[in-house]
């Protein structure tokens, strides 16, 4: 605790420094205390952020390059005159190796990584040292700053690049570059703007070569990563800047240790010695004249970058002539005494804390907000009902379980219903047991009934119809009473009996027929309607008859009788009684009356009989588009709710895609209806 609360302290000095937008960055990252979980404020869910950290502290690096760790010890030394000293990885009093970058930063016990010396430049076209350094955090972090301490009495590198992975390696894009001779050694302009539109941009600065207020102990190199990109201040809602921070990996490439001009030899050398061919230039020159020579050189340093080649922790030592040179001439090389990377451990805002996983150890955000996945970047499982986002200051963005009653334990996100149910909810159950079906498993299959003694969520809350097989006209009962639809003459809710007044026959078509009424006057009138022939409406098949209004052809003269004709998206069945509910949405209109209350891409009912529905007069099914035209006051005095009633003179033909023009068409003409 107290090394964090150290390392926050740090943060706050180093911003500081580094930035004039300092406030806004500790505001952003705010820190919380004192809450039990800081992810809910009671009950409610809001947003919340691991702690600021050193992301980099007791972190493995890799560098390409270690003094003293060949097969010989070499030697360094110290600035600006001397002495030299041995190192040599054998001996403990003589290593520097990379764990030294990411250990207990302690002022008052520095420990150095040391590469191997590196050449001295022949000339501003030599080519670049890249000493690498590769620090690995384990998970993606969303990073606020990268620093380099140098150690006392060591050069501060001229040229550096910053590269970070989102991907744990696989790729590396840039971060920040460092040189006085951007243009050249990078290829990028010094100091650029940044605007809204790349703010996703790595910028080259020479500002580390003038760092004003710098205590002459402490050679650091720091780099803001939000530093004046427009959007910082409203970090919450910017999915740009919210990417450009956030990264698995770090990479450090040393390119130039400094350039050689003739006024800095004495900075490097001891007794004036002048590096091997060396032939200075003037500054000056250096800046003006970007030659041949030089594009070589900016494209052999980022070249080091590609994905293939030369970053390869150990094909860029070049220390093997110097490496036999005797003492004690002084060697060039770099020396770190400590990497650091500030920055907060990435849970998308929901999650207050990473911990250890798993015995690899490996790290993982502690999700709340029935979020899941390492960075809590996707619902868990079963929480569909809403789309995933980033937690903001607003909204903690929460995944919604799915309901379903207790019938079904996966669903999916359809964001077609959650736009219809005004963002609200857009889960969809899948495999709905226990005979429910619907989107939320909320009613009883078909063949199956609610049992009202029991509640929807109860897993016997929908019965089997018990229709029985000669008496019923079909084996789909009221899914809400149960009751059997019965042949004519047949009563009781499985339809096991004959009604009053009425007999039992041997007939399967007509199980119950009317009891015949002795009466010598009634004989002969009788005689015309019931003369021992079946029953035609005994059977369903039969009493279906032929749709009147005719479902397959439209012409002129039926869209002049109807007073709406409308394109519709039907959508969910529902059985309300012996009605069937659709529910529908409206596309196009293109016939309504005066005080018509269609309108367009809105949401209404059709009501079908179920008798009619049977008989397919007429045949609608759900997920399906339909032309349908009608009178839309009729049927509805004597109706089972509002909405449009599809009576046998309805026309309902299924939609085809070509038939728009067709209906402009009529529209056009029903002018010339009377
Ligand atoms: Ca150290």
């Amino acid at each position: 605790m107290e090394r964090r609360d150290m390392w926050f302290w740090g943060v706050v000095l180093l911003v500081g420094v580094c930035s004039v937008n300092a406030e806004s960055y500790l505001k952003m990252f705010s820190a919380q205390h004192n809450n039990p979980d800081p992810c809910y404020d009671v009950d409610r869910p809001r947003k919340c952020i691991p702690d600021f950290v050193n992301a980099a502290f007791g972190s493995p690096v890799e560098a390409s390059s270690v003094c003293g760790a060949g097969p010989r010890p070499s030697h360094y030394c110290d600035l600006p005159d001397g002495p030299c000293s041995l190192c040599d990885d054998s001996s403990p009093r003589h290593r520097f190796p990379p764990a030294h970058l990411t250990d207990l930063n302690n002022p008052n016990n520095v420990t150095c990584w040391r590469s191997e010396p590196v050449a001295a430049p022949a000339s501003p076209s030599a080519p670049p040292d890249n000493v690498t350094l590769s620090l690995s955090l384990g998970k993606k972090y969303e990073l606020t700053y990268v620093s380099l301490q140098f150690c006392p009495h060591a050069a501060k590198p001229d040229s550096i690049a910053v590269y970070k992975s989102m991907d744990y390696g696989k790729t590396w894009q840039p971060f920040q570059f460092y040189s006085s001779q951007c243009r050249k050694v990078y290829g990028r302009p010094n100091r650029a703007t940044i605007t809204k539109a790349n703010e996703q941009e790595a910028l080259c600065t020479d500002s580390h070569r003038f760092a004003a207020g710098e205590p002459p102990s402490v050679s650091r190199v720091a780099f803001s990563t939000l530093e004046g990109r427009p959007s910082a201040p409203d970090f919450d809602n910017s999915p740009v800047l919210q990417d450009w921070v956030t990264a698995t990996d770090i990479r450090v490439v040393f390119n130039r240790l400094h350039f050689d001009e003739p006024s800095n030899n004495r900075e490097f050398l001891r007794g004036g010695n002048p590096p091997p061919g060396g032939n200075p230039q003037p500054t000056q020159k250096e800046n003006e004249n970007v030659t041949d020579e030089d594009d070589s050189f900016v494209a052999s340093v980022l070249s080091a970058d590609g994905p293939d080649n030369s970053l390869d922790p150990r094909t860029t030592v070049t220390s093997s002539s110097t490496a036999t040179t005797p003492p004690p001439i002084i060697t060039y090389h770099y020396a770190v005494s400590d990497l650091s990377v500030g920055g907060r451990c990435k849970c998308n805002g929901h999650a207050s804390r990473c911990l250890a996983s798993g015995q690899a150890g490996q790290l993982v955000c502690d999700c709340k907000h029935n979020t899941a996945g390492r960075d809590c970047e996707r619902c868990k499982p079963f929480h569909f009902d809403r789309p995933w986002g980033r937690a903001t200051a607003r909204d903690a963005n929460e995944c919604k379980a799915c309901n379903c009653n207790q019938h079904a334990r996966r669903c999916r996100f359809n964001m077609e219903l959650y736009k219809l149910s005004g963002r609200v909810s857009g889960g969809v159950c899948l495999k709905c047991r226990h005979f429910t079906a619907g989107r939320h498993c909320h009613y009883c299959k078909e063949g199956y009934y609610r049992d009202p003694t029991k509640p929807i969520t109860h897993r016997k809350a929908c019965k089997a119809c018990d229709c029985h097989p000669i008496g019923a006209s079909g084996k789909t009962c009221n899914q809400t009473s149960g009751q059997c639809p019965c042949k004519d003459g047949v009563t009781g809710i499985t339809c096991n009996r004959c009604a009053k007044g009425y007999q039992q026959s041997r007939s399967h078509i007509a199980p119950c027929i009317k009891i015949p009424k002795i009466s010598v006057n009634q004989m002969s009138a009788d005689a015309g309607d019931d003369n021992g022939q079946p029953d035609p409406d005994a059977n369903p098949k039969e009493e279906c008859g032929k749709c009147r209004a005719g479902t397959k052809r439209l012409n002129m003269n039926k869209f002049c009788k109807r007073d709406y004709a409308i394109l519709g998206k039907v959508m969910e069945r529902e059985i309300i009684d012996d009605w069937s509910r659709f529910s529908m949405s409206i596309q196009s209109i293109y016939k309504k009356a005066a005080d018509s209350r269609l309108r367009r891409t809105s949401n209404t009912h059709i009501w079908v009989h179920n008798r009619d529905l049977a008989c397919k007069c007429p045949k609608i099914k759900s997920n399906k588009s339909y032309l349908i035209l009608g009178k839309e006051r009729e049927g509805q005095a004597d109706g089972p709710g509002p909405g449009l009633m599809m009576t046998q003179r309805s026309i309902v033909i299924e939609w085809k895609d070509d038939w728009h023009s067709r209906m402009r068409r009529f529209q056009r003409r029903s002018r010339q209806c009377d």
